[in-house]
């Protein structure tokens, strides 16, 4: 299948201006439609969506950013506008001579393979309780799920889509309280299956991962599809969980092309030049792993690239506009060549780690959380033997503000004490504050040659000064809210001697068990959600408690009475 075929739902830049349908014009996250969604009434969950989150934190905190977004929109359009054809005509020669690097570093005799699990929170929770696999259903709480079955889909419920907003798409949605300890141990057993294809192969989080699989082809003389079919088949003998396999000359494309046929399915992508570019062709900029909705809306709406190919036909234009970095990266995926084969792509240029938690402003949990992640950044840093020499605070305020704050030392750090020392001082300078989310980073390591500027850094240039908004950094993320590899692994992890001081509800009482510090958290959301849910109709309210009432059997707290 083409992957234009599979295209899901666009971005703002393709809905009519508000008028009197305003939810036209609110662009969120859980619009995005993922595998499994495309027959979805968009303008139905569109509305609801709206509806749902108008007034609420989340939804002015949006509003903010889609402001943001437009001012750098603009100012992306006069830098544009400014480019002579004078300065395009001095770019051509370099440009030219960059298309035949990277066309020289194409290598077509490399096999990828990109497996991603189906539905895979939703999909272990239905192996372990059958019954599940006819409903509609959800991992996550009222605040956030974290994935829906394929059934639940049909109704627009998708990750990192409020649970609240879910059950009203959907009112029979049964939300299942995530188990990370499951999950992980599911993606053990995947991983044994991958491990017999390619030793060495990369996981990129828990239900995703690329193999090499051009020495299995070779030694077992068969050919990448029936390698797919078969890596497929004993991962379902291994766990009963199906998975998607997507198959390329290098990982950009293998990771697009796993998602072509989801669920279940596969997808070959020959490697030849020539089909490679008649692919790049079709396939729309965001469906490329590293092109966010920001990126996206730069291309879309100023330069009027959509499909990959576009990003070559305005070389000239792209390279006037953007740094070396981003120009490469642009011009690989617009000739279809992995970032890692193009020179000078591959390397790291920063490592980070974040935690989302219950917003506090207690500044001593505060402390607590930043020295554990300064501590599990220190370890992957010096597995990795990296040491850099700036180190930046990500805040997410309880009202979902995203702030960061960097500061730059004269010599590397990788210790945990000097990464939690640099990362407190930061913090300290903006206590008061309550925060939902703390992370750090470490970038400009010993190798890095500070004279390439970063798609990011280049933004953050044409971006206001005023604007402390660090967002477009994390465009990759920007299927935020998201919980990334790191909270998804800990955001359970709260000890319960956290709650223990105040073990009763202070909106309404209700008691709770402090065995089970994240039924805490569920409840809080769950007064945000009627919080929110008030300026909707009674029967919204009815929908949200009947769905809370579903957890599954082993949770305390029911909702409050
Ligand atoms: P995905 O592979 O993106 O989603 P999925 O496996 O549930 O569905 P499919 O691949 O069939 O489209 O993510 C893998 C898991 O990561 C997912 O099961 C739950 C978790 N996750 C979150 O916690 N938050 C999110 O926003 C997303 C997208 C995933
Ligand atoms: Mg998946």
């Amino acid at each position: 299948m083409a992957p234009q075929a599979q295209d899901r739902a666009g971005g703002s830049s393709e809905v009519a201006a508000g008028g009197d349908k305003p939810w036209h014009c609110y662009d969120t996250v859980f619009l995005n439609a993922k595998a499994g969604m495309s027959g979805v009434d968009k303008e139905k969950v569109q509305k609801v969506v709206y509806e749902m989150s108008k007034g609420s934190r989340y939804f002015e905190n949006e509003q903010r950013k889609e402001a943001i977004l437009q001012q750098r929109i603009e100012k992306f359009r006069e830098q544009a506008a400014k480019i002579s054809t004078t300065k395009l005509a001095e770019t051509k020669a370099a440009v030219d001579r960059r298309i035949l690097e990277l066309e020289a570093s194409r290598n077509l005799d490399k096999t990828w393979m990109h497996v991603d699990m189906d539905a895979f929170y939703a999909a272990v929770e239905t192996v372990e309780d059958v019954s599940l696999s006819c409903k509609p259903m959800a991992v996550g709480g009222m605040s956030m799920i974290c994935t829906a079955n394929y059934e639940a889909r049909k109704f627009g419920v998708r990750a990192a889509m409020p649970g609240f907003i879910a059950c009203k798409l959907c009112p029979d949605l049964v939300l299942i309280k995530p188990n990370f300890e499951k999950y992980t141990h599911y993606s053990e057993l995947t991983r044994q299956v991958f491990r017999l294809y390619d030793k060495n192969f990369i996981a990129r989080s828990l239900d995703e991962a690329y193999l090499d699989i051009t020495e299995f082809c070779r030694t077992e003389s068969i050919a990448p599809a029936e390698v797919a079919e078969r890596l497929r088949k004993d991962v379902f003998e291994k766990t009963k969980l199906t998975c998607s396999a997507g198959v390329a000359a290098n990982r950009l494309l293998a990771k697009v092309c796993s998602d072509i046929n989801k669920p279940n399915g596969q997808f070959v992508l020959e490697s030849d030049r020539e089909k490679i570019m008649e692919f790049v062709s079709k396939l729309p900029i965001r469906k490329v792993s590293g092109i966010g909705k920001v990126t996206e809306r730069l291309l879309k709406d100023v330069l009027s690239i959509n499909m990959c190919s576009d990003l070559i036909e305005n070389r000239y234009l792209i390279s006037a506009l953007f740094s070396t970095i981003s120009t490469d990266f642009f011009l690989s995926v617009g000739l279809g060549i992995g970032a890692s084969e193009a020179p000078h792509e591959e390397q790291r240029k920063s490592i980070s780690n974040e935690r989302t938690f219950s917003p506090t402003s207690d500044a001593n949990i505060l402390g607590k959380i930043l020295g554990d992640l300064a501590e599990s950044l220190s370890e992957d840093m010096i597995k990795e033997n990296l040491q850099g020499r700036t180190l930046t605070l990500k805040l997410k305020t309880s009202t979902f503000e995203v702030r960061s704050r960097a500061v730059s030392v004269q010599h590397f750090i990788s210790s945990k004490k000097e990464i939690e020392s640099l990362a407190i001082k930061l913090l300290k300078a903006e206590l008061p504050i309550s925060l939902r989310l703390l992370g750090v980073r470490v970038s400009q390591f010993k190798e890095d040659d500070p004279s390439q500027k970063s798609i990011a850094s280049f933004l953050k240039d044409i971006s206001d000064a005023a604007v402390k908004d660090d967002d477009l950094e994390h465009d990759y993320d920007e299927q935020t809210p998201y919980l990334s590899d790191t909270d998804r692994d800990t955001s359970c992890k709260h000890t319960a001697d956290q709650w223990t001081q105040d073990d009763r509800c202070s909106l309404c009482g209700e008691r709770i068990s402090s065995e089970y510090p994240t039924l805490r958290q569920e409840h809080e959301d769950f007064h945000f959600a009627l919080k929110i849910q008030q300026q909707d109709s009674v029967n919204q309210l009815e929908v949200s408690k009947r769905s809370i009432g579903k957890r599954p059997a082993g949770s305390k707290n029911g909702p409050p009475g």
